[in-house]
């Protein structure tokens, strides 16, 4: 364990990008006359703990239409994972997995339409993924079964549908996991689930005039971004929490289709990135504001103790269409909170870049702007065929001067070992182990790969920009871990 010496002092001197730079058109939708429902109490999805059953943690989960009241006087349509035994009107519980235990994830398929269920960001091998090939038809279920085995890191679970994986997300369809591992439990973060550890699910979306979700995005926002005219937080608009004097660890997840959205508190605060997708960050980075593409996440350690004001908001400004909103009021409460001090120690961060290692190009646009390496996804054709356990340099470029993508690996993490040809361009967040990067237009990453985890041509990973648009319009490929 490395010392970190006294955290409120911490400065390592890391400011995040701007990408201010490259800020998209604002959307001309005009926003309709709804009341929303404002100024509620967060809803923090509760966490799932699965039932202990022969050494197996089992999970039962059902996808179910469901209904929510988002605007006064009007009930939106919705669906929800665990909405009969839950109670919930959108999204799913956070499901609670640790590091070395063996889990049953049973998704039942309540719902008129055939979907998947996927596990994002678990490393597990191919007939566990819920990747397109493991559909679930109406009235059917499907079982992820494997054994958790990777660091502590927040993740997610959503639809995975070929060319339906947007609607069915927007619809409401997904929720979050986090996994624990003893290394982590020993750092004395704050890991009180909806006491002083809060996940947030940040989404955006359009209505119509009945209040219901508006998904119809044109040819145009297909390939430029459908943004909303809302922000919801865990499904909700600006919901207020109440938060111990102490610090608080929040687990954003940008669950969003399209949208980038850069978070930063009202009054300015600075606060400490800890992990980015897959984990711990090599070392906490002192930031004031931290920017998530589609399907990435961040945990971050808030200071809402008594030497700063005792009322204020997150915020996120979306990059690309323009919308800045209110994502949470917090409210500090005189009751102590459990963890006084941010901790002192931190892991030592055991990944070695490569000197050297075979090199695959993803070169993302083409034809249309929505293609990989020149090619539409073809659930019949496998594009690479990856050996297991091998280290790889996989070389991601955006070639297109407009276009915003990410890039998604199933299957594993990587590292960012660059971006635009330095490793100085990356965020805090990027530095750790992540599966998605997100590239402006006309960027390039060089990422190291390597797999753990097995994956046949039945059953094959993923790889395919996470802007559900692009991704159901064919933005996506297939490999094989042999
Ligand atoms: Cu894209």
């Amino acid at each position: 364990m490395a010392s970190l010496g006294s955290w409120p002092a911490l400065r390592l001197g890391e400011r995040l990008n701007d990408y201010s730079a490259v800020v998209g058109v604002p959307s001309a939708r005009q926003k309709i006359a709804l009341t929303p429902l404002t100024g509620q109490p967060l809803a923090v999805p509760p966490l799932y703990p699965g039932d202990m059953v022969a050494g197996v943690r089992q999970f039962e989960l059902y996808c179910e239409p469901s209904a929510h009241e988002l605007f006064a006087g009007m009930v939106t349509n919705t669906w929800a994972v665990n909405h009969a035994s839950s109670q919930l009107p959108m999204l799913g519980p956070m499901l609670a997995l640790r590091r070395g235990e063996s889990v049953s994830i049973r998704y039942h398929n309540n719902l008129p339409e055939t979907t998947t269920m996927h596990g994002h960001g678990m490393a597990v091998p191919g007939p566990a993924d819920g990747g397109p090939h493991q559909r679930i038809a109406p009235g059917d279920s499907w079982t992820a079964s494997y054994t958790v085995d990777q660091p502590a890191c927040t993740n997610w679970y959503h639809p995975h549908e070929e060319g339906r994986t947007a609607p069915h997300v927007y619809y409401g369809l997904a929720g979050m996991i986090r996994l624990d591992d003893d290394q982590t439990d020993a750092l004395g973060l704050p890991q009180t689930h909806g006491f002083d550890d809060i996940p947030l699910v940040i989404q955006d979306r359009v209505f119509d005039d009945d209040g219901q979700f508006l998904y119809a995005p044109t040819s145009q926002e297909i390939r430029m971004g459908y943004f909303g005219d809302y922000i919801l937080t865990n499904g909700q608009i600006e919901p207020v929490l109440n938060v111990p004097r102490g610090w608080v660890r929040f687990r954003l997840l940008n669950a969003s289709n399209s949208e980038i959205w850069r978070f930063y508190f009202d009054d300015d605060r600075r606060f400490i990135v800890i992990a980015g997708d897959n984990g711990l960050l090599p070392k906490p980075v002192d930031a004031r504001m931290l920017t998530l593409s589609p399907a990435e996440r961040a945990e971050i350690l808030v200071d809402c103790s008594r030497w700063y004001s005792e009322h204020f908001d997150l915020r996120a400004t979306g990059i690309r269409g323009g919308l800045q909103q209110r994502v949470l009021s917090i409210r500090v409460e005189n009751g102590a909170g459990l963890v006084r001090n941010p901790p002192v120690s931190w892991p030592e961060d055991d990944f070695q870049p490569a000197g050297s290692a075979p090199l695959r190009t993803f070169d993302l646009g083409g034809q249309g702007g929505l293609r990989i390496n020149g090619r539409l996804m073809d659930m019949n054709y496998i594009n690479e065929q990856v050996p297991l356990n091998q280290t790889e340099f996989w070389r991601v470029r955006s070639t297109n001067g407009m276009m915003h993508h990410n890039f998604h690996v199933h299957g594993g993490g990587f590292r960012i070992l660059s971006r635009d040809g330095s490793s100085k361009n990356l965020q805090p967040h990027e530095r750790g182990e992540k599966d998605v990067v997100y590239l402006p237009p006309g960027s390039e990453v060089l990422l190291q790969v390597r797999f753990l985890h097995p994956a046949g041509s039945q059953n094959p990973f993923m790889y395919h920009c996470h802007f559900l648009e692009h991704e159901d319009a064919g933005m996506m490929g297939q490999f094989t871990v042999t």
